[in-house]
C-alpha cells in the first residue's frame, strides 16, 4: 500500500517527501526524478520564482546502488529562495519587528487559513497553501511512475485549453472513440506537449494562447484552463465496486482535485455523458482479435470503479491564479476597511505545470491500486503475480461461461 507525505513551506529551507510501500529492486535515479521536476517548472506565464529555483531532489533513504530497498524513500528539494527569506521564515523566535500581512487575496487560502488556524499574520496561510508544495508531490509521483513503467503503464498529459482557447481538432474525440493504435503510449502525447511552451498539441492554438496570456499580463490579470491526463497499458481489474473507498475513479478524482487551484475533475466523457442517450454513451462490447474489446472508450477506462484496460482519461479544470497585479476588492483586517487585495510575486498562468503535477498524482493513485491487486515485496514478486493474472484472464472467463 503506497502512502506518501510532503512537508515544507514555500519560503522555508526545503520541501520534503517520504513515500512508503514501494517494493524492493525498483531501479531509480535522482536524474529520473529531476527530469520530472524540471517539467513541472516549465510553461509560458510562470513568475519570477521559477527563475530562482532549479528544483532537484536528493534521495536521503530507501535506495542503495540505484535500487529501492522496500523501506521508506525520503527526498529533499532545497529552496534556493530560502537565502532571501531566512529572517521572515525563521524557525526560532527573532528580536525584530516583522510587518504582518493583513490583506487577504480572494481565491487564495489567505482568509480561510487565518480564520481556521487563529493566525495573526496572513504569511502563515500563504506558505503551506502555496503550490510550491507540488514539487514534493512530483518527486514522490516520479517513483510511482517509474514503478508503473516496469509493467508497461505509461502516463502523459497535455493542456486542452487556456483562457477558453481550445484546439481546432480536439484530441479528446480520438481518445473517446478508441481509435488510437494499440501501441499508443500516453508518454508519447507528453513528449509532443513538452515541446509546446503551453503544453498544447496545436501550434495555432499555442500562438492564440500566448497572445491571450500577454494581454492578461499587460492587464495585471491571470488565466486558468483545462488539461487532460492519460494512462495507457493498464490491466483490467484495478479498483473495486465493493466499497466507496475502493473505487478507482473516486481515488483519481480525489487525487487530481487535491492539486492547488483545481476546481473540476471528470473521467471519460464526464459532463458530456449527462447530455446523451445511453445508447450513445456506453462502450459496446465486441470481439476484437479473438479477445473481448470495446468499440469506444467514453467511460475513460473505468467501469464500476474498476479499470477496463483501456486508457484512463481524466480531464480537469484549473481556476485562474488568485494573485492579481490589478487587484480586486478585499478588506484590510487591521482596520476592517475596503482595500485592493494584496499583490504578491506569482505566476500569471500555471496550467502547464498543473498538468505535469496531475501526471504524478495519477501515477500515485494507479500505483496504489496496482499494488493492492498485485501486491508483493519485490518488483520480481509483483511481476509474477501480474503476469499470472493477465495470462489466465481470458481463458478463465471462457472456461467459467462455457455452456
Ligand atoms: C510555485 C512557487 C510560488 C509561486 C507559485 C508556484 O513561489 P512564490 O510564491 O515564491 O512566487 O510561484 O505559487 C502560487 C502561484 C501560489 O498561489 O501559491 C511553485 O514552485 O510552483
Amino acid at each position: 500500500m503506497i502512502k506518501f507525505h510532503t512537508a515544507g513551506e514555500s519560503h522555508g529551507k526545503a520541501l520534503i517527501t517520504v513515500i512508503e510501500g514501494i517494493p524492493s529492486n525498483l531501479k531509480i535515479s535522482e536524474s529520473y526524478i529531476n527530469l520530472q521536476l524540471k517539467r513541472r517548472q516549465a510553461g509560458y506565464g510562470r513568475g519570477l520564482r521559477m527563475k530562482i529555483e532549479t528544483d532537484t531532489a536528493e534521495i536521503l533513504s530507501g535506495v542503495r546502488f540505484g535500487k529501492t530497498l522496500g523501506s521508506p524513500i525520503s527526498m529533499i528539494i532545497k529552496n534556493s529562495d530560502w537565502e532571501n527569506w531566512q529572517t521572515l521564515m525563521s524557525v526560532e523566535q527573532i528580536n525584530q519587528k516583522i510587518k504582518k500581512i493583513s490583506i487577504p487575496r480572494p481565491g487564495h487560502a489567505d482568509l480561510v487559513g487565518i480564520s481556521k488556524y487563529n493566525y495573526d499574520d496572513i504569511r502563515n496561510s500563504i506558505e503551506r497553501s502555496s503550490a510550491r508544495e507540488t514539487a514534493a508531490r512530483v518527486a514522490a509521483g516520479s517513483i510511482a511512475r517509474k514503478f508503473l513503467e516496469e509493467f508497461g503503464i505509461s502516463i502523459g498529459s497535455f493542456v486542452e485549453s487556456i483562457g477558453g482557447i481550445y484546439p481546432e481538432n480536439n484530441f479528446s474525440v480520438k481518445l473517446f472513440s478508441n481509435s488510437l493504435p494499440s501501441n499508443f503510449y500516453a508518454n508519447s502525447i507528453s513528449e509532443k506537449a513538452d515541446k509546446s511552451s503551453v503544453r498544447v498539441l496545436e501550434s495555432i492554438q499555442e500562438e492564440k494562447i500566448i497572445r491571450k496570456i500577454k494581454t492578461a499580463k499587460k492587464n495585471g490579470d491571470t488565466l486558468g484552463g483545462t488539461f487532460i491526463t492519460i494512462a495507457t497499458g493498464l490491466p483490467v481489474g484495478l479498483g473495486s465496486f465493493i466499497s466507496y473507498d475502493t473505487k478507482l475513479d473516486a481515488e483519481i478524482a480525489h487525487s487530481i482535485m487535491s492539486i492547488n487551484a483545481v476546481k473540476a475533475v471528470e473521467i471519460g466523457e464526464g459532463f458530456l455523458s449527462a447530455e446523451k442517450y445511453g445508447s450513445k454513451s456506453h462502450d459496446e462490447i465486441i470481439m476484437k482479435n479473438n479477445f473481448i474489446g470495446r468499440k469506444t472508450n467514453r467511460a475513460g477506462g473505468i467501469e464500476g470503479g474498476i479499470s477496463t484496460g483501456l486508457p484512463i482519461i481524466v480531464r480537469a479544470a484549473m481556476k485562474p491564479i488568485a494573485t492579481l497585479m490589478s487587484p480586486i476588492e478585499s478588506v484590510d483586517l487591521s482596520n476592517m476597511k475596503k482595500v485592493d487585495a494584496r499583490r504578491e510575486r506569482s505566476d500569471f498562468v500555471a496550467v502547464p505545470a498543473c498538468a505535469v503535477i496531475s501526471e504524478s498524482m495519477l501515477a500515485l493513485s494507479i500505483a496504489k491500486f496496482f499494488l493492492q491487486k498485485f501486491g508483493g515485496d519485490s518488483v520480481e514478486e509483483i511481476k509474477d503475480n501480474f503476469n499470472n493474472y493477465n495470462k489466465k484472464l481470458f481463458s478463465r472467463i471462457r472456461k467459467n461461461f462455457k455452456s
